[in-house]
């Protein structure tokens, strides 16, 4: 390769983040500090993750979490390299983790303006045979009345809809790593780590999701619990009215990697709720409202299985869940009409 070709005006998501700062001459520089800190800790999953069955950290680590699963050795560390990277930030007051039942304070930064919600390491079942995993995560802006060294923030600080994160992505941990992220009100940008330089590099600018995709992803062993409707909309993507060809399946049964290719490719991923789960699978705040805010700013839909907009779904506890929908506006869309056409 002769040096003519290569690319040497690369965006790194530093300079990304210091770009989206020198736009906001007002700005603290507080956002681009915890940005910061989000990144190294991707950075360590990712490191951790691809050294997993060289030093021996697949399997159980003998622990459960708040939802009784077993908890695998990686969930502990993606956990406690993600808190202590808010932690070491100053910037994060809150955090709330799905491996956590409380949520954790750092009291020692009474004025640290941000909340983040987290899935340090999202379909980690699929850890020891190597599919990819991913950190979810979302950050929210506390009000000036809960900063400073005599304020409580607690869980009900928390309990926020989507609408009101001001950031969100996600990491998958696949053959390479790859880091979405969008802003309240901005477009999405994926970026993919190269190891050697150590660095996200600026790869999917301005990602758009494709209007319309024939594929769905979904846990079809869930269907004998599904309600009437749901069952028809997806009968009805394998047996076309007009005859026409049916849709592909692909599920790979990690939400990060489902939605990734959902977000290049189009199509739709769904985790319903149903009857054995009334409340659907997937969580409000650190998975439902983050994946949503991503799809809405590349021009997809998502809603719950009530077809309410996932983005204004306000959770009851930290954990709450519910029922997801996301993808290209069509196919979202066809969902909508299916359910209305059985209410
Ligand atoms: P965990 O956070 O416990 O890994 O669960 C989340 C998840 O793995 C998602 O990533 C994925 O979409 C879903 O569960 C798969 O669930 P199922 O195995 O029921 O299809």
């Amino acid at each position: 390769v002769g040096a003519e070709n290569i690319n040497t005006d690369i965006v790194t998501l530093s300079r990304f983040f210091t770009e989206e700062q020198i736009k906001y001459p007002e700005a603290s520089g507080d956002f681009t500090l915890l940005c910061h800190a989000l990144q190294f800790s991707f950075k360590s999953i990712a490191y951790y993750i691809r050294r997993a069955s060289l030093i021996n950290l697949t399997g159980l680590a003998g622990s459960s979490n708040i939802t009784g699963d077993d908890q695998k050795k990686l969930d502990v560390i993606g956990n406690d390299i993600f808190i202590s990277a808010m932690r070491g930030s100053g910037k994060c007051r809150i955090i709330v983790s799905e491996e956590e039942e409380e949520v954790i304070r750092f009291d020692e930064h009474p004025d640290a303006r941000y909340a983040v919600v987290c899935d340090p390491i999202d379909g980690s079942s699929n850890l020891d045979a190597g599919v990819s995993v991913g950190t979810i995560f979302g950050v929210f802006q506390l009000p000036d009345e809960l900063l400073g060294p005599n304020k409580t923030v607690g869980p009900e600080d928390l309990l926020h809809p989507g609408t009101s994160l001001v950031a969100s992505g996600f990491t998958m941990y696949g053959a390479s790593a790859q880091l979405v992220i969008t802003m309240r009100g901005g477009g999405v940008n994926g970026f993919t780590l190269e190891n050697s330089l150590g660095e996200f590099i600026l790869t999917h600018p301005n990602m758009r999701l494709p209007e319309s995709r024939s594929i769905y992803s979904v846990n079809e062993g869930n269907s004998k619990y599904w309600d009437e409707w749901c069952n028809a909309y997806f009968h009805s993507l394998k047996y076309p009215e007009d005859g026409g060809k049916p849709y592909s399946a692909r599920y790979i049964g990690s939400m990060v990697a489902d939605a990734y290719r959902t977000l290049l490719y189009g199509g739709i991923f769904a985790y319903p709720a149903d009857s054995k789960s009334p409340k659907g699978k997937l969580r409000i705040l650190y998975e439902c409202a983050p994946m949503a805010m991503v799809f809405e700013n590349a021009g997809g839909l998502a809603v719950n299985s009530r077809m309410e907009r996932l983005m204004e779904v306000v959770p009851e506890t930290i954990h709450d869940k519910s029922g997801v929908f996301l993808g290209s506006k069509n196919e979202v869309q066809k969902v909508i009409d299916m359910y209305n056409k059985y209410k």
